[in-house]
């Protein structure tokens, strides 16, 4: 069982979330246990304070470490190896999130602490003393790290044993430096406003099929997204 704790201040942006596709799957088959909690049950004073301003002052406010440390160690346990979860927290700051950070996680086996980071930012301490790791989900400015932690996981469920019903799926469809992207695909109607499935697909020719479609996606590739082809290139 992957298990996994997610620590906001808005646990009820994952309520459909969790019971939706790959993830509610994950939970109903028991393959996974997700549970959210809310930071502000750590917070001591009467307003429920999770955030203050910046030192040095600037715009927005920052996470205490008030709450948000008591609420990691409570969860996850002390820093350190003998720690029950793995913690990471979703910052823009972090090394960016992609295939091969996902399947070492769920290759882990979990359990994992998600920490959703809100306003301008988390006091640095908190990172210091309780995060093990931080990423990100690409260079966009989001408002907090709900959505990212909702990626993470449902990247993350999808990869999980007994998940699919169908591990076939699973393996190849990876997406990591070195892949290429899918070419265009195509379902009924064989005309749709004039628009023709190319002939090849309906050949019955399995081996023209394979050699069109594999054409079809280093050409996309080549025209979309260069980096995967050649990873040293600037995109
Ligand atoms: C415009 C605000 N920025 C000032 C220079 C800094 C900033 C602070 C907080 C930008 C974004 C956020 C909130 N974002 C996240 O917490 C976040 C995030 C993201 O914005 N993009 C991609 N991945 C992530 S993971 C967490």
């Amino acid at each position: 069982m992957f298990e996994i704790d997610v620590l906001t201040i808005f646990p009820e942006l994952f309520g459909p979330f969790l019971e939706t596709a790959f993830v509610g799957h994950a939970r109903r088959g028991g393959a996974a246990a997700i549970r959210t909690h809310d930071l502000r049950d750590w917070a001591t004073d009467r307003h429920r304070s999770v955030d203050d301003q910046p030192y040095g002052g600037g715009p927005g406010m920052v996470m205490t470490p008030e709450p948000l440390v008591p609420a990691i160690e409570a969860l996850a346990g002390p820093k350190g190896p003998s720690r029950s979860a793995h913690v990471i927290c979703l910052t823009p700051q972090g090394r960016r999130l992609d295939q091969a950070r996902l399947e070492a996680l769920a290759g882990a086996g979990g359990p994992l602490l998600l920490v959703c980071g809100r306003y301008e930012g988390i006091d640095q301490r908190v990172l210091d003393v309780a995060v093990d790791e931080e990423l990100s989900i690409g260079d966009y400015v989001l408002s907090g790290g709900e959505l990212p932690a909702m990626v993470l996981i449902e990247g993350l469920a999808r990869l999980l044993p007994g998940v699919l019903g169908n591990p076939a799926s699973i393996e190849t469809e990876s997406f990591r430096g070195g892949d290429l992207l899918e070419g265009p695909q195509y379902t009924r109607p064989p005309i749709y406003r004039g628009l023709e499935v190319p002939e090849v697909l309906r050949s019955g020719d399995h081996a023209a099929i394979d050699e069109w479609r594999h054409h079809q996606a280093i050409a996309r590739t080549r025209e979309r997204r260069p980096d995967l082809l050649d990873p040293d290139a600037d995109s």
